[in-house]
């Protein structure tokens, strides 16, 4: 069956799936701009998973205490699980991950912009977790009624991993606002130069975005950039209040009509500017992940060949038993 007569086919049955919010599951036919746009979302979330394990890696070593670096361990190591959920979850799709590393090694595949900018002081460990993941939960517990059942359910693990990140992060931040005058001035810088990146995460603003109003059409988004980027903005004012720090945001003001926090302008030519890849860290970021995936090629080869034994034992065993 071509091509046009499998969406004249099959093409209501997935539509009313969508509609009646049910999921749609590997083997389901969908459209092809549906399978694209999902790899395409489900990609740059994969490869900001593991990107973003190297800017909070740069404080491993650096960690002011045991307890604080086996914290920071454990959280970067869940970005790495969380990359893996992803990959998996994109390959249900059709694609290599292969394929997908050679794109984000060779710049045609993006990851999140946030990963960009340097953790210069250990109060970007805490800012990170507060404001980066923070950011992060917002956008993706929607995603866990995605109607695509893969990313969905990888969704709903990430996001419990992720609000304990959020956590610990909140918890540093709070620790050093609570400290000496220095410990607080660290805080403070970090979420100075955090703040406004964290709201570019959620991408352009809803008049821009160009993938919108179709993701949330077939469900994949279930809330546009805007609603989420506010949602966030609302749920850190009070937060920031309680750590006793501030937000970089002269124009923040609540409005009381509306019921929510009236923000700033955000540079959206910086935002440009770092997709375009003239961000603080672009060039950096690329290059450790194309020297770690290099570096990782001897595991990878011996992972498969032990796969691929395994798998020559098993088929072995079972003629055996059918033999006997
Ligand atoms: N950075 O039409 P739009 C984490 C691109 S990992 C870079 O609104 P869409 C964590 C967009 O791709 C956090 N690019 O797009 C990990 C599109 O370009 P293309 C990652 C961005 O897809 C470790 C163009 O701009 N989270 O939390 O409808 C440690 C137009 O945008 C960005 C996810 O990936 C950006 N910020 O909506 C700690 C969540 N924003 O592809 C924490 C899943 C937009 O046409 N993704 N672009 O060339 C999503 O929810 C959606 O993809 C987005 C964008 C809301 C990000």
């Amino acid at each position: 069956m071509d091509a046009e007569a499998a969406a004249r086919a099959y093409g209501p049955a997935f539509d009313a799936a969508v509609a009646a919010d049910e999921r749609i599951e590997p083997r389901d036919w969908m459209p092809d701009a549906y399978r694209a746009t999902l790899v395409r979302q489900i990609a740059q979330h994969a490869h900001s998973e593991i990107i973003g394990m190297q800017p909070e890696a740069n404080w491993i070593t650096r960690a002011p205490s045991l307890r604080r670096k086996a914290i920071l361990m454990a959280k970067v190591q869940d970005e790495a699980g969380h990359g893996l959920y992803l990959y998996s979850a994109a390959e249900t799709l059709g694609a290599s991950r292969d394929d997908l590393l050679d794109k984000l090694h060779s710049g045609r595949q993006r990851y999140s912009s946030i990963f960009n900018y340097p953790t210069l002081t250990w109060a970007d460990v805490g800012a990170i977790g507060w404001l980066v993941d923070g950011a992060a939960i917002t956008n993706q517990v929607p995603l866990c009624r995605c109607s695509y059942g893969p990313y969905a359910r990888a969704m709903v693990r990430v996001c419990k991993e992720e609000s304990f990140h959020q956590r610990q992060g909140y918890e540093l931040l709070l620790e050093l606002s609570r400290g000496t005058e220095a410990q607080h001035a660290m805080a403070q810088d970090a979420v100075d130069r955090w703040w406004w990146p964290s709201l570019m995460m959620f991408g352009p603003p809803d008049d821009e975005s160009a993938h919108s109003a179709q993701s949330m059409e077939w469900k994949i988004k279930r809330h546009s950039n805007d609603e989420l980027r506010q949602r966030f903005v609302d749920i850190c004012v009070p937060q920031a209040e309680a750590l006793g720090l501030t937000l970089p945001d002269p124009d923040l003001k609540w409005n009381e009509e509306q019921g929510r926090w009236d923000f700033g302008a955000i540079d959206w030519d910086e935002f440009k500017a770092v997709l375009k890849g003239d961000g603080p860290c672009n060039e950096q970021r690329l290059t450790q992940r194309r020297t770690a995936h290099e570096e990782g090629a001897w595991v990878r080869e011996a992972a498969a060949a032990h796969a691929a034994r395994k798998q020559a034992r098993t088929a072995t065993e079972r003629e055996g038993a059918m033999a006997r």
